[in-house]
């Protein structure tokens, strides 16, 4: 019997690669969210840049809950079992008017992991439509396999090396997921998506949890996650302690020990090193 989701939207995550929009909070509570993030901006002087966009999780008190939220895992133990861990997360903002884009990717790409059993979550802190640069899929083609991609460093694409697609992508199949904020779309790691800039007068907001079984292992080197839900038989990876409080000295310490190892990983074969790197992300 499934937790969340109907049998229904399950064959269909199967057959098309991802679901939308599934409401996982209230549109107020997804307002406090964005409250949070930006009572941090506004102390830190700035967006959230560099390696404070990923792993956060380990950073918030806050956005340690929210990876933990039992409608989140209801929906993704519907997908894949009932243990699982959190791999990663990754703020995607894309500020007002600005020309921040994400080119037709394949989560799957540099991340690697021994099988394509990952599902994201991305939460929407703010709407997102057709508007402000919602993300927009092709549906099915989480079936290719591995596809190849080049690396463009774009200056304003979101991905960490600006990799896009090397195959020709369909745009006229593309299917755009409308969310409002507390609502959140489920896609598979091997999905093609993307998604344009934002031209209206206030940010678009997105949180991406990255979600695996525990049989899921990290093919590329030492790697960390924390475990969400269930057991962790399998102990492929380290497990993450959550944040005491938020910006947690320890935390900071971990999360950057972390970060560097991730970037590691993710950047692997381009010479940069670390999240922070111009050549990397800058506001990614
Ligand atoms: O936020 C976006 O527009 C794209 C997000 C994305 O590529 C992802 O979550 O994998």
């Amino acid at each position: 019997m499934p937790k969340l989701l109907t049998q229904a939207q399950i064959d269909r995550f199967h057959e098309d690669g991802f679901l939308a929009p599934i409401r996982v909070m209230s549109a107020a509570d997804a307002a406090e969210y964005r409250r949070h993030l930006e009572a941090f901006e506004a102390q830190a002087g700035g967006p959230l840049k560099g390696e404070l966009r990923h792993k956060s999780h380990l950073l918030f008190t806050w956005l340690a809950e929210l990876v933990r939220h039992p409608r989140i895992l209801d929906a993704v133990e519907d997908l894949y079992g009932p243990d699982l861990l959190c791999w990663t997360t990754n703020f995607f903002i894309k500020e007002k008017e600005s020309p921040a884009f994400v080119s037709w990717h394949q989560d799957s790409t540099y991340w690697g992991l021994s099988r394509p059993d990952v599902v994201t979550a991305w939460v929407a802190f703010t709407p997102a439509n057709a508007g402000n640069g919602a993300m927009e899929v092709i549906p099915g083609s989480h079936k290719l396999d591995q596809v190849p991609h080049r690396d463009t460093f774009g200056k304003h694409n979101l991905l960490t090396r600006g990799q896009e697609i090397a195959v020709e992508v369909d745009a006229a199949k593309a299917v755009r997921l409308d969310l409002e904020p507390g609502e959140m779309s489920l896609h598979h790691v091997r999905l093609v998506h993307g998604s344009p800039p934002n031209p209206s007068n206030d940010r678009r907001i997105g949180f991406a949890v990255r979600y695996i079984p525990t049989n899921v292992a990290q093919t590329a080197g030492e790697d960390s996650a924390t475990l969400v839900r269930g057991t962790d038989r399998y102990g492929h990876f380290e497990l993450e302690p959550p944040p005491a409080a938020d910006l947690d000295p320890a935390m900071l310490a971990l999360h950057k020990k972390i970060a560097e190892r991730n970037a590691r990983i993710l950047y692997r074969g381009t010479g940069v090193e670390s999240y922070n790197d111009p050549r990397g992300v800058g506001l990614r």
